[in-house]
């Protein structure tokens, strides 16, 4: 969910709204689109300052952002971070708890920081449904710091007496675990770096072991760290990962957090479009303030924790979060519908030629095969929840056309997404003799997409460096069945299992071979009218 789109150098960008001509026009305007200047950066900042000046509709903070004590230390400060859960600490704030505000880091890139820090950290909010706009601008942030040029004020941070939930948004590969098994790749550079120098980290995890350590030596207690990722038992897996890390430094430590950190699971849900040039210019143009970096996301959220916070936590429950005992059927839920059939929109969409995920659900077949997914991986998730009436919202939330969710965003980092979203309901599926061949053209489009080149010959950028690390991965000229046995004999995306299912195997090398040979409308078309 990390978001790394920084804004761009204003004098490229183009819009066709709230702009005016450069001086370097194309030398034949009649035949090269009117280059524009656009005006956001030109206006006033959005600010402490400026907050009285926004139009009424925008809501703002209600609280004295100068009061705020910092309870929260958030571990990934992207747009997913800062539509969903620091929106919804504004709401405590806003209800006077004012020793919940968050300081945001982000462990890679400075744009976040270079582009809120201007603006006293303050972002808008734009809620987009079809049709419909809402703006808020959100205050729960106070500080942005960036990891690899401030790992010492971030430590400082974690270990602060006032931290007491450390929550992160650091993607499926930011745990350093194989998708497949969970375990921790202990032999990944940045892992190794950080058991060599543990006072000045590259990684989440390194930074909350030596986090810990200082905190238990001080006389402190643990905070609770919260993940907000989409992993299954994402709780557990921050564990076992963060206690496996410590193991390999100090024996003790890994007790002490095996045996003390709290460290609950949550799912949660919001669509967020990475923020674009002409968001930027669209939502400053209506506050009449610039904001480099606002965030726009659906109107709809869902956050589910399981309620361990030994050291407190806000009221969340005051907007509409729920707690349980237990995550779990609300996560296969999650996971298996939502992100299952996002990954396989992914994929098929992109080798189709869209873009977005509205334009893909457009397309009646890839419609089709979405809801014959769904009604797939329905049994799975059944029990607790209403499988069909979630999936009909899933519809509407995905047909959002006042969002446009790119395909090629959800397509990031897909090694670490299969195994929990698709191939996780499909074993399942697998060993209870259900239907499952709608699952495993979802397989066999996603490994078809992995040749980064969609069905009309167009390269399709690939974003997976954990994939692009595999020497062996097979090419598209290998043949299907030989191909997918490579696949299938890659253990961390496909574990060790599923290279010994022979009709699976079969499955997905048929539909890999109709992929290619029709294009996948057609081949998921045929899919549908033998399923
Ligand atoms: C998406 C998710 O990019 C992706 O992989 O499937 O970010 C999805 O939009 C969110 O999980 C929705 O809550």
């Amino acid at each position: 969910m990390a978001d790394r789109d920084g804004p761009a150098a204003a004098a490229t960008i183009e819009f066709d709204a709230g702009g005016i001509a450069t001086d370097d026009q194309p030398t034949s305007p009649l035949t090269a689109p009117r280059r524009l200047l656009p005006l956001w950066p030109l206006m006033q900042r959005l600010c402490n300052a400026t907050l009285a000046d926004l139009p009424p509709d925008v809501a703002r903070p209600a609280y004295d952002r100068n009061a705020l004590r910092f309870g929260i230390v958030h571990l990934g400060a992207g747009a997913f971070h800062r539509a969903h859960q620091a929106v919804l600490t504004d709401d405590c704030l806003n209800a006077g708890e004012g020793g919940w505000g968050i300081t945001a880091a982000s462990l890679r890139s400075p744009a976040t920081r270079d582009a809120l820090a201007p603006q006293d950290q303050l972002y808008t909010l734009a809620l987009r449904s079809t049709g419909t706009e809402r703006l808020r601008v959100v205050g729960a942030i106070g500080d942005t710091l960036v990891a690899p040029e401030a790992p010492v004020r971030l430590l400082a941070a974690l270990a602060s007496p006032d931290t007491r939930i450390v929550s992160l948004t650091i993607t499926e590969k930011g745990y350093s675990v194989d998708g497949a098994s969970g375990a921790l790749r202990l032999e990944d550079a940045d892992i190794q770096h950080d058991l060599a120098n543990p006072a000045r980290p590259r990684t989440a995890l390194g930074f909350l072991a030596e986090a810990l350590r200082r905190r238990r030596a001080a006389g402190l207690l643990p905070f609770t760290l919260m993940s907000c990722d989409n992993l299954a038992a994402n709780g557990r897996v921050l564990h076992r990962a963060l206690t496996g890390f410590a193991r390999a430094r100090d024996p003790g430590l890994a007790d002490y957090i095996e045996a003390e950190v709290a460290c609950p699971s949550c799912m949660v849900d919001r669509i967020v479009p990475a923020t674009t040039d002409a968001d930027r210019a669209a939502v400053s143009a209506r506050l009449g303030l610039s904001d480099a970096w606002p965030v726009l996301a659906e109107p709809f959220f869902q956050w589910v924790i399981e309620d361990r916070f030994p050291l407190g936590r806000p009221g969340w429950e005051r907007s509409g979060v729920e707690f349980t005992n237990d995550v779990a059927p609300y996560e296969a839920m999650k996971l298996r519908l939502l992100n299952g059939a996002h990954s396989t929109l992914a994929a098929i969409g992109r080798l189709a030629g869209h873009e977005s995920v509205a334009g893909a659900m457009a397309d009646p077949v890839i419609r089709a095969l979405v809801a014959a997914y769904w009604a797939e991986v329905a049994p799975t998730v059944a029990g607790t929840i209403d499988a069909v009436a979630y999936a009909a919202r899933l519809a509407v939330r995905f047909d959002n056309t006042g969002l446009q969710h790119k395909l090629a965003q959800i397509a990031t980092d897909g090694s670490q997404k299969v195994p929990p979203r698709i191939l996780a309901p499909l074993r399942e599926l697998r060993q209870r003799g259900a239907p499952n061949r709608v699952l495993c053209f979802a397989v066999a489009a996603w490994i078809r997409s992995c040749d980064g080149i969609d069905d009309a010959g167009q390269p399709m950028a690939m974003a997976d460096p954990v994939l692009a690390g595999w020497a062996g991965r097979p090419g598209g000229a290998v043949p299907p069945a030989r191909a997918v046995q490579l696949w299938l004999a890659h253990a961390p995306v496909f574990g060790t299992d599923l290279a010994r299912d022979a009709g699976f195997a079969a499955a997905v090398a048929g539909d890999l071979a109709q992929i290619r040979q029709q294009g996948v409308v057609a081949a998921a078309r045929q899919r549908l009218s033998s399923s």
